[in-house]
């Protein structure tokens, strides 16, 4: 298994984290392709919660070496403070190795996302205001920063200029902020040089080499399948491509050498930020999923909003990425419930659909179509395998792999690295 990258099927949160951190004391490196300081994952190791937003969740996994790759937006003064407070607590991130083509994010980026939120007003994304969106947007504009550039002051300069001097009109014109210096954007930049130069790797080399000796990658995309700028539900989106395609753009290994790709799926489903979310619930249940899951920003403290598992995103996630295999996590969450809806299609002004509808418009509209299955009372947090699990569970599991579609290879118990049954 020489590369295996590792996707977010629904709206984020869905336990990537986890499954990283289950397989990565079988690779060699872990790989963050796409997003920055906007992630946030959850790994549970004897009993020790970590949160990683920047960092790759790979990094504890002591033997693997953890890159941050080209596809990441890097935000450096949020990169420090993530290692300074992981090795607080007794990990080594010695090893961690960021492409000298991964972009840098800039306090006006920050600035920048979290103002045109509030021009946005009722149409606000809902961003976690990281300034991830203003920084990709500069990299497509071709005026970003790039991490190499902090190796030649005088390219930095050249770079910062040009990129303020449109920056600036925005920012004092429309905006109505101050005027940003380069002066100061390049000394904040060189204040990190020292401790950034070390990590700095031509990463694409480095990742392909180590596949040619026979070493194996984990790539572990951040956020999910409908929060990609191409696929997601646009604009209601994060401005990168989280899908398995991306992958492969954002850590510079071609598409052939990827073996597996892994979804990572709740058994429900939850959407943190605005955006169309047709299971979504409102009563009590919501309430109930949203307390009994846990569901909170990892990064924002946000609620996050929960709804029923929703067959018809699963089957497009499958097509979008060529899932080989779907991780479902959260089963625990569920116990206790008489009966479980799934949509299995959509009611669209009174016409049926059982895929992904075509426009914005129509998937505004959907109203799911719910099936039923049968709940279980039985705690199954210590379940190692299929058999341990109630019948009810099983088949409920059973039905999502039909549903979607893809074979499920493992499914999750509890947050714990240990509670996860291994079914292939
Ligand atoms: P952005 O900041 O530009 O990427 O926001 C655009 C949309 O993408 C969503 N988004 C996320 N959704 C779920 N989880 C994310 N990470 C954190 C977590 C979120 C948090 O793991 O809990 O702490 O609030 C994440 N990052 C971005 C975002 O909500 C917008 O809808
Ligand atoms: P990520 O962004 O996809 O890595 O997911 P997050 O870490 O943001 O959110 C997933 C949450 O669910 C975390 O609090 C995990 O500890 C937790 N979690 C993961 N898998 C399971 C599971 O199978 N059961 C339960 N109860 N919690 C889980
Ligand atoms: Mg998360």
């Amino acid at each position: 298994m020489p590369a295996i990258v590792i996707v977010g099927a629904q709206w984020g949160d869905e336990g990537k984290g986890k499954a990283t951190d289950l397989l990565g004391g079988r690779v060699d490196y872990v790989v963050k392709p796409n997003g920055g300081n906007n992630a946030g994952h959850t790994v549970v190791v004897n009993g020790q919660k970590f949160e990683l937003k920047l960092l790759p969740a790979g990094i504890l996994s002591p033997n693997a070496v953890p890159v941050i790759g080209n596809g990441v937006v890097v935000n450096p003064e949020a990169l420090f403070e993530e290692i300074d407070g992981l090795e607080a607590r007794g990990a080594d991130t010695s090893k961690l190795k960021i492409s000298a083509n991964a972009h840098l994010v800039a306090p006006y980026h920050q600035t920048m996302d979290k103002v045109t939120e509030r021009f946005l007003g009722k149409r606000a994304i809902g961003t976690t205001g990281r300034g991830i969106g203003p920084t990709y947007q500069d990299k497509v504009a071709r005026l970003g920063i790039r991490v190499q550039d902090i190796l030649d002051e005088s390219i930095l300069r050249q770079k910062v200029e040009g990129s303020l001097r449109q920056k600036n009109e925005l920012l004092v014109k429309v905006y109505n902020r101050r005027h940003v210096e380069v002066e100061e954007i390049v000394e904040y930049f060189m204040g990190f040089a020292e401790r950034l130069k070390p990590m700095i790797v031509e990463s694409t080399q480095l990742l392909n080499n180590a596949l040619d000796e026979g070493k194996t990658l984990l790539m572990e995309g951040g956020q999910a399948t409908f929060l990609d700028v191409d696929h997601g539900t646009y604009p209601f989106v994060t401005s990168s491509n989280p899908t398995a395609g991306g992958a492969s753009v954002g850590s510079g290994v071609g598409p052939t050498r990827i073996s597996r790709v892994i979804g990572i799926q709740k058994a429900y489903t939850t959407r943190v930020g605005a955006g169309p979310f047709p299971t979504e619930l409102f009563d009590e249940m919501g309430d109930f999923l949203q307390k009994t899951g846990g569901e909170f920003g990892v990064n924002t403290g946000r609620p996050r909003r929960c709804g029923w598992y929703d067959a018809v995103l699963a089957r497009q996630a499958v097509r979008i990425n060529g899932f080989t295999d779907l991780f479902i996590t959260k089963l625990d969450v569920l116990t206790g419930l008489e009966k479980i809806p799934v949509c299995v299609a959509y009611d669209v002004d009174g016409v049926r659909q059982d895929e992904m509808p075509m426009t914005q418009t129509e998937f505004h509209h959907a109203k799911p179509i719910f099936e039923y299955f049968d709940g279980w009372t039985e705690d199954i947090t210590e379940a190692k395998s299929l058999d341990d699990l109630p019948q009810n569970a099983r088949l409920y599991v059973e039905k999502l792999e039909e549903l979607s579609g893809c074979r499920i290879s493992a499914i999750g118990v509890g947050p714990g690295r240990e509670q996860t049954i291994v079914v292939r």
